[in-house]
C-alpha cells in the first residue's frame, strides 16, 4: 500500500522514516497528513531521493512527457542532460506561478521568452501551456495538449523539486489529494492518477542540488520563495554599488554614469543596498545579524559577468534575481558555493 499524498510505501515501524504511520489502515502517511493539516515537515527528505533514477524510471515508461516549470525560476527549471535523456520523445511544458509575475509581462512576451530559452537550451517541446494554481486558469489548456499528443498512453508529470506538479495535478482533479508544499522532497514515489480519460503519474522532484531551496534551513523556506506576485524593487544607481539579499546572495555592480537595477524576489527577503567600496566590511560584520538568512555553507563562490546595451537578468536558482540595464559595465553574483547563477538577456 502506497500513501495517496507522497507515494511513499506505508510502514508502522520506523518513525522517521518515509510512508510511517501509526494506523495500519491509514490512506495518508503521518508525513503527509501533518504536511496537509499543520504545514509541519516531519521527516525531511529534501535530498535522499536521487534524481538519476528519477529520471531513469521516466525515461523507462512509455509516456507522453508533461514537463513543469516554475516560471519565477525558469533557470533552475532547465534539467541538465533532459534532451538527451528524453531524445526524441514528446514533451508538453506547463509553465506554472504565472500569478508571482507582475501583470504588466504579457503572455506574448512570456511566450517569446520561452521559446529563446528553449532555443538556446536545446531543447523542443510539442505545446506551451502556462498555468495559474492560484487563478486556476490554463487546466483546460492542459486537458487538451495532453489529450492531443498522449495518443491513450500515461501522462508523466516530471520536473524540479518544488516546481508545481502536485498542485498542478489537484488542480487538474479538482480534489487536493496528492499532498503540496514549499518544502524539497514532498513527493516520494510515482502516483498514478485518472482524471477523466487520461491517466497521470505524479513524480518525485528531480533535485540536483544547485538551487538556494536546497541550501536553507526548512523553516527560512518562507523568507525566500514569494507566494504572492512579486513586487519589482527598483533602484537607480549613479556609482559602484552592492546589494545583500539578506545572508544569502551579494551583487556589485560597477556603474561609470548611470544604471537601474531592479529585484524580483520575494518582499518577504531583506534587501540591503550599500556603497560597493563597503561592501566587504558589511559581509564581515553583518553576515547572519543583519544580513539573514544565510544559507548551509558560508563559502561564496562568485560569477562575474561584461554586458553590452542589453538589458541583463542575474538569476539565481531558487532565489529570483536582478535585472540591471544602462551603463554598468560589470556585474559581480556572490552566492553559496553550490547555488546556480545564470546570465540572461532580461525576462522583463
Ligand atoms: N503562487 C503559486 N504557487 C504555486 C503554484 N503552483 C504551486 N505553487 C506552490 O509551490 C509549492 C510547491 O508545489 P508542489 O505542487 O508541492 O510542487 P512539486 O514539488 O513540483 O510537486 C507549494 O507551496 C505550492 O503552493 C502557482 O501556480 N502559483
Ligand atoms: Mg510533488
Amino acid at each position: 500500500m502506497k500513501c495517496i499524498g507522497c507515494g511513499a510505501f506505508l510502514q508502522t515501524t520506523d518513525k522517521n522514516a518515509p510512508g510511517y504511520t501509526p494506523k495500519a489502515d491509514a490512506q495518508y502517511c503521518q508525513r503527509c497528513f501533518r504536511l496537509i493539516h499543520y504545514d509541519d515537515l516531519t521527516v525531511s527528505m529534501k535530498t535522499g531521493i536521487d534524481p538519476d533514477q528519477v529520471m531513469e524510471e521516466v525515461s523507462r515508461m512509455d509516456a507522453l512527457v508533461v514537463w513543469v516549470v516554475d516560471l519565477f525560476d525558469f533557470e533552475a527549471g532547465m534539467i541538465p542532460g533532459l534532451s538527451r535523456r528524453l531524445a526524441g520523445r514528446d514533451i508538453i511544458l506547463v509553465c506554472t506561478k504565472r500569478d508571482l509575475l507582475p501583470d504588466t509581462l504579457s503572455h506574448e512576451r512570456t511566450a517569446q521568452f520561452v521559446f529563446q530559452r528553449l532555443k538556446e537550451y536545446g531543447i523542443s517541446i510539442k505545446e506551451l501551456v502556462f498555468v495559474s494554481g492560484k487563478e486556476k486558469a490554463g487546466l483546460q489548456e492542459v486537458m487538451a495538449a495532453v489529450r492531443k499528443h498522449s495518443s491513450g498512453k500515461e501522462a508523466a508529470v516530471i520536473g524540479r523539486a518544488n516546481s508545481g506538479k502536485s498542485t498542478l495535478l489537484n488542480a487538474l482533479a479538482g480534489n487536493a489529494v496528492l499532498t503540496a508544499s514549499r518544502y524539497p522532497g514532498t513527493t516520494l514515489g510515482f502516483t498514478r492518477m485518472k482524471i477523466e480519460d487520461v491517466t497521470f503519474v505524479d513524480t518525485p522532484g528531480i533535485e540536483i542540488g544547485n538551487s538556494m531551496i536546497m541550501h536553507v534551513q526548512e523553516a527560512d523556506l518562507k523568507t525566500i520563495l514569494p507566494e504572492a506576485t512579486v513586487n519589482p524593487t527598483v533602484f537607480q544607481i549613479h556609482e559602484d554599488q552592492s546589494y545583500a539579499a539578506g545572508g544569502l546572495a551579494r551583487l556589485d555592480v560597477t556603474c561609470r554614469s548611470s544604471a537601474t537595477v531592479t529585484w524580483y524576489v520575494s518582499r518577504r527577503l531583506y534587501l540591503h543596498r550599500t556603497r560597493l567600496s563597503k561592501a566587504d566590511a558589511l559581509w564581515q560584520n553583518q553576515y547572519g545579524k543583519l544580513l539573514v538568512p544565510v544559507a548551509d555553507s558560508a563559502k561564496m563562490r562568485s560569477y562575474t559577468y561584461s554586458r553590452g546595451n542589453e538589458k541583463t537578468d542575474a538569476v539565481i536558482d531558487g532565489l529570483g534575481w536582478a535585472c540591471i540595464s544602462g551603463d554598468a559595465p560589470v556585474i559581480t553574483v556572490r552566492v553559496p558555493e553550490h547555488v546556480n547563477v545564470t546570465f540572461r538577456k532580461a525576462m522583463m
